[in-house]
């Protein structure tokens, strides 16, 4: 099996580009060792603080924030980092050539029951003569990024990532201490009979995902004339990791719970990351109005909708909503 170094190169990626990938995926080793020994070590439950978007922080959602903050500011690689767990853009090195936005822990919920969680990051190209402190820099599409992953905390610690040239899955070999590629070019499968949404929010969504769900849940005696099956691992990482593995549709939507905020999942270090990753292994990333990676952000935690996975299942649920 081949080493991520050698993958990478592979791909013609660059050897800053090479260097700054092993720093984060420094920190995610780290972490997985953390999250093995989090009941052990009293890692598990809530600080006393909230982070910007009003939630409570898990302790280990500080210990991995700190971890990968800390490795990539030290680096000389990035101009300035992102992170869910950070109320505003920090600045790194004024030379550095890239920015990197991430979700240090995804799936906070599922911690204390030792469920699957991951890190989300998503890299894009810093812009020359923009301040390190200028946050704006960040306001870059997602189909500027020039990298995408995330690193699952399962039984296997897995990397999933792209540098724009497919997908392809590493798994974490503790017998070296390095990630080895297990499968080169991920396909999702363009059909599927498997979605993902929280159902518990299903009154408050708009009509056209109403109906679409509706049509889901009737099965082979409704107008798709098929069964369909329900996964919800309450981690994106997880869920999208399904949905690479073996198809499906998944689904965060608009709803009207709170008026103020009718998406839930963050369009830098959530959306915009698995859109890239789902898109390169040939599956769609959409919200009803358009494609994820087009959006051009106005905050860094901004909030968006969104639809992604297998293409054709992608589509039909789109033309709800016409
Ligand atoms: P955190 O990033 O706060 O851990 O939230 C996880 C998440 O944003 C995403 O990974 C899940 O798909 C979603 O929340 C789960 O939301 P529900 O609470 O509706 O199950």
């Amino acid at each position: 099996m081949q080493r991520l170094a050698p993958s990478l190169r592979e791909d013609n990626v660059s050897l800053d580009l090479i260097s700054l990938i092993k720093t984060i995926l420094a920190a995610t080793k780290e972490i997985s060792f953390r999250v093995s020994q989090a009941h052990l070590g009293g890692l598990l439950g809530s600080t006393l603080d909230e982070n910007i978007q009003g939630e409570v922080q898990k302790k280990l959602d500080v210990v991995a924030n700190e971890l990968i903050k800390d490795i990539l500011l030290e680096s000389g690689f990035v101009k300035a980092i992102s992170s869910e767990e950070e109320d505003h853009s920090v600045a790194g090195d004024e030379n550095g050539k890239y920015l990197v936005s991430f979700d240090p822990l995804d799936g906070s919920s599922n911690i204390d029951i030792n469920s699957l969680i991951g890190t989300i990051f998503s890299i894009h190209e810093a812009i020359p003569g923009v301040d390190a402190a200028d946050s704006a820099q960040f306001k870059q599409a997602g189909h500027k990024q020039v990298c995408a992953g995330y690193v699952l905390y399962g039984p296997s610690t897995m990397l999933v990532m792209t540098t724009g040239k497919g997908t392809h899955f590493y798994v974490l070999d503790r017998t070296h201490g390095g990630f080895l590629l297990v499968e080169r070019n991920v396909q999702v499968p363009q059909d599927t009979k498997e979605f993902a949404v929280n159902m518990s929010n299903q009154r408050f969504w708009q009509a056209p995902m109403q109906n679409y769900i509706n049509d889901l849940l009737a099965g082979d005696t409704g107008p798709r004339g098929k069964n369909f099956n329900m996964r919800w691992i309450a981690a994106m990482v997880g869920d999208i990791h399904r949905v690479l593995q073996r198809g499906g549709i998944f689904t965060y939507p608009a709803d009207s719970k709170n008026s103020e905020q009718p998406y839930k999942l963050r369009l830098m270090y959530e959306a915009n990351p698995m859109s890239y990753l789902i898109e390169q292994a040939g599956g769609v990333a959409m919200t009803s109005q358009g494609r994820i990676m087009e959006i051009e952000p106005t905050d860094i935690h901004q909030r968006v909708e969104v639809i992604m996975g297998s293409k054709n299942e992608v589509e039909k649920c789109l033309s709800y909503y016409k």
